[in-house]
């Protein structure tokens, strides 16, 4: 991954601007690159006299909750003080991460529509940016967008930069991103990033067991329900599938992320090419796509879920019924194996 020199230079002079105040926004369903890359980005602005406040549109998981300076994190959905409409209405600079569109943000997305002002920065790693970003990091060849924060400061002001605390956060969005380092794009550089945030202090084996070793009694119930009796594989044992009711999942008192994961699952299957899981929300389905090798699910996501994301990891939403959802989702596995795209 090379970034732009020039890009570089534009956000050093927006930057060195005094005392900005700057929005950082992430994704609905904030994870932990979402989390991690927003909060080691803000202690760099913050450390450069900036003033940051980092809002999300809803609640991150439970298994999140351990990371340094998550409670400043401003969540809309249950922000009844305005602090964020306040925040985006004085913003100099909204900074986009781990995420392409406005239009992702959901109910947030008319608070930031309404605020005409600010100067829009993205850095995202997701394929097809969308447009209206008045200066644009997007690498979809980066593992995660924490690689890429940690890749801009290392561009802009050093390693040096980078405290005890800042490793940490960017640490949790390169590991759960790339599946613990099982996934693509793990360069040769990557790893030392890695090694530059272990001199940092970090302890890997910590953050891993704060991260994948803190779910609750009822997630690893779930979990074997949904393999034992909701699993379903098709088209030859290569495609499989997964679906949660939203009484299912109060059976098992199920927090939001809870289900991290378990599309991933079936992947440990040989001969499984492409998961699905679809997750009953009050007014539509959260699809949620994985693939191995050339499968390209983003492809899939785009043209059947009105979704996208990665080549091997995706989503979308259905607006109709489980059943129906599910019909369409094996109609569409059909069609894209027809077409060599399972090959
Ligand atoms: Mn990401």
């Amino acid at each position: 991954m090379k970034l732009s020199k020039e890009s570089i230079e534009r956000l050093r002079e927006l930057l060195a601007r005094p005392a900005q105040r700057i929005v950082i926004l992430s994704h609905t369903n904030p994870d932990g690159d979402a989390v991690g890359s927003s909060l080691a980005w803000a202690e760099v602005l913050r450390t450069m006299g900036h003033a940051v406040t980092c809002i999300v549109p809803n609640k991150y998981p439970y298994f999140l909750d351990w990371m340094p300076g998550i409670g400043e994190v401003v969540v809309f959905k249950t922000d009844t003080e305005g602090r964020a409409a306040r925040a985006v209405a004085g913003a100099d600079i909204l900074f986009c991460l781990d995420f392409n569109a406005i239009s992702r943000l959901e109910n947030l997305s008319q608070t930031i529509e309404s605020n005409t002002t600010a100067v829009r920065v993205l850095i995202d790693h997701h394929l097809s940016p969308g447009e209206g970003f008045d200066l644009a990091f997007s690498y979809p060849e980066s593992s995660s967008t924490c690689f890429l924060v940690y890749s801009i400061i290392e561009a802009m002001c050093g390693t040096e930069a980078i405290t005890r605390s800042m490793a940490e956060l960017l640490y949790v969005g390169m590991m759960t991103d790339t599946g613990n380092f099982a996934f693509s794009f793990l360069t040769p550089e990557l790893f030392r990033a890695v090694a530059v945030l272990v001199e940092k202090g970090i302890s890997i084996p910590d953050i891993h067991n704060s991260v994948y070793n803190a779910y609750t009694e009822g997630r690893a119930r779930l979990f074997g329900y949904a393999i034992n009796r909701k699993m379903e594989v098709i088209q030859n044992g290569t495609v499989a599938y997964m679906s949660l009711l939203e009484g299912e999942m109060r059976r098992f008192q199920f927090q939001q992320g809870d289900s991290e994961g378990f599309v991933n699952y079936a992947l440990t299957i040989k001969k499984v090419k492409m998961s699905a899981m679809f997750l009953a929300h009050r007014k539509f389905i959260r699809v949620s796509l994985r693939s191995r090798g050339d499968v390209d699910v983003n492809l899939f996501a785009r043209r059947y879920f009105n979704g996208g994301g990665h080549k091997n990891a995706a989503g979308g939403k259905s607006f109709v019924s489980m059943r129906e959802t599910i019909d369409h989702y094996v109609r569409s596995v059909a069609e894209f194996a027809a077409e060599g795209h399972l090959d």
